[in-house]
């Protein structure tokens, strides 16, 4: 690619606006907002092992997780970067419990963020790849300030979705509905690039798997059985698959995108809704996912179509490749058919 055909994230953002002509202008800003905040975390994250930003702040999150230094370090450069543009009625953080307000100081808008602000946190200090989850719904409650009713809306509601990817290069995925396109930062000039215009999950796409396979005690029987196919165990001729396992969802999730597969995380005995969040990390990998052409579900049904009733809600996530994640529904079918038996 010659320089003189390098597009942007601000281009294409723009030339994404004009194909909107009731486009306000505030979609584009609060994009632009989200990748100065991903420049920020990315600087932080590359430079971890040598300032004093690794190791657990002592304190614990909603989830009862350790709270690396970084986690909320992300947070903030991600609030900050937001809360005076006017544009947002309010944001939801997996790092905050309740919903963070927009300052009184700053105007209110017709959006709401939801954001991971850095999901795999656990692989911080082994440099392992990292990432920042997000999602944009419009505001639906008629007051002034963002509300529950705005925050819980299915997934099938939100206008764009995407994740920043902290890996051996800083990568933008996003879409809002036309498509799925990945832009990759150059640290040289401070710019997301264009480098993966309108992605699509390969299909047939490579025959891969990602779990976390230490709980197989705990799953369902259909799940089992379904491991037992991909394997090669069960009566199948089927060559089998390769097992790919990073435990960062936006690392396992972008080599799933790219390279096509599915990724699991199931519900087992000890965690029956399995430990993905709905609102702020399956809903917008489900998005991105069917926008490239894949699936996503929760084993039952398409994630998108479920409604939070919490913010922090689990849901199980099986997504990827159509096929594979329709196979993986008939074997937990089998589940449903046992227990009526
Ligand atoms: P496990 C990271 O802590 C995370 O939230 C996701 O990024 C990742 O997919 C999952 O948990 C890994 O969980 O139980 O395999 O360690």
């Amino acid at each position: 690619m010659t320089e003189s055909h390098v597009v942007t994230l601000e281009r294409h953002i723009i030339e994404a606006e004009r194909s909107h002509p009731e486009a306000t202008g505030a979609f584009s800003n609060i994009l632009h907002s989200i990748t100065l905040a991903a420049k920020i975390i990315s600087r932080e994250v590359n430079k971890a092992g040598l300032v004093d930003v690794l190791g657990a702040t002592g304190d614990t999150n909603i989830q009862g997780e350790s709270v690396q230094k970084l986690d909320l370090y992300a947070q903030d450069v991600i609030y900050n970067a937001m809360d005076h543009s006017g544009h947002l009625c309010c944001m939801v953080s997996e790092e905050s419990e309740d919903i963070l307000p927009i300052p009184e100081a700053f105007p209110k808008g017709e959006y709401v963020l939801v954001f991971d602000p850095l999901d795999g946190s656990s692989n911080i200090d082994v440099n392992a790849s990292i990432g920042t989850i997000f999602a944009i719904h419009r505001k639906v409650s008629d007051g002034e300030d963002g509300t529950l009713e705005d925050c819980l809306q299915a997934g099938c509601q939100q206008l764009a979705a995407g994740y920043v990817l902290y890996g051996s290069s800083t990568m933008l995925v996003y879409t809002s509905g036309a498509g799925v396109h990945g832009f990759t930062l150059d640290p040289s000039i401070g710019e997301f690039l264009l480098s993966h215009r309108n992605i699509r999950i390969p299909d047939p796409g490579a025959r891969l798997y990602s779990i976390n396979e230490a709980y197989y005690p705990r799953w369902s029987v259909g799940q089992q059985r379904l491991m037992q196919h991909f394997k090669g165990l069960g009566d199948d001729s089927e060559p089998s698959f390769s097992s790919r396992y990073i435990g960062s969802l936006v690392a396992d999730f972008h080599r799933t995108l790219l390279k096509g597969g599915i990724f699991m995380y199931p519900a087992d005995s000890k965690n029956p809704n399995g430990k993905l969040r709905l609102l702020y990390e399956a809903a917008p990998m489900a998005m991105i996912c069917e926008q490239a052409g894949g699936k996503a579900s929760n084993g039952i049904g398409s994630i998108l179509d479920l409604v939070p009733e919490g913010l922090h809600q689990r849901t199980p996530l099986y997504v990827g490749s159509a096929p594979l994640v329709e196979l993986a529904e008939s074997y937990l079918a089998e589940n449903q058919a046992e227990m009526g038996a």
